[in-house]
């Protein structure tokens, strides 16, 4: 049995259903369980900056699965979700998109999975989320707890509790 962190995005389409129906597809799936979840947020787009803002949040599950069978597990739940890979660019709008942040203390390299996830630590969108669930988890690779990686977060981009952005009409 493993401890596993998600984090959920979401920036196209009907953002707040997608990502609802994601953590549906997830408490539904075998040997997977949903412990707890964080606050949506909504954030500024990192990477590309010209797209919509995401919806995001972090969600712990407990899992039976390995790491490689949980990330198929999301990639399915992505397909079921009408995400289509081939229409997109890298870091471009997704009406879903559901990464592997942490798996126990595993460090992972493959070709199809990395974990902790490369860029977890540069992206307040992630980092908040799981400020909420675990802000004294050490890292297995940096060394460093989620609280300390948000201090450590140069050009932060905006990250709102959902709701508080200041304009709610889409
Ligand atoms: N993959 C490898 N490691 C992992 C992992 N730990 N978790 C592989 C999930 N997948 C992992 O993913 C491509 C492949 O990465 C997967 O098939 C899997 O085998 P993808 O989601 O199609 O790639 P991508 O999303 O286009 O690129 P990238 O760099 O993985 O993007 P990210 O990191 O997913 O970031 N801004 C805000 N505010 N909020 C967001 O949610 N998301 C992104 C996408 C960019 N900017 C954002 C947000
Ligand atoms: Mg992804």
């Amino acid at each position: 049995m493993a401890i596993a962190y998600l984090c959920l995005g979401s920036n196209s389409g009907d953002r707040l259903k997608s990502v609802e129906q994601a953590v549906s597809l997830i408490n539904l799936a075998q040997n997977v369980k949903i412990i707890r979840t964080s606050a949506l947020y909504e954030t500024e787009p990192w990477g590309v900056k010209d797209q919509n803002w995401f919806i995001n949040m972090a969600v712990e599950v407990k899992t039976d699965l390995n790491a490689q069978d949980l990330l198929v597990k999301c990639l399915n739940i992505e397909k079921t979700l009408g995400r289509d890979r081939e229409k997109e660019q890298r870091w471009g709008e997704r009406p879903i998109d559901i990464d592997i942040i942490f798996y126990d203390k595993e460090v992972i390299n493959t070709k199809l999975l990395t974990v902790p996830h490369p860029r977890m630590h540069q992206r307040a969108f992630v980092l908040v989320p799981l400020l909420e669930l675990i802000p004294d988890f050490i890292h297995p690779v940096l060394n460093k707890s989620v609280s300390e990686l948000y201090d450590d977060l140069e050009n932060v981009e905006d990250v709102f509790l959902y709701g508080t952005r200041g304009h709610m009409y889409e």
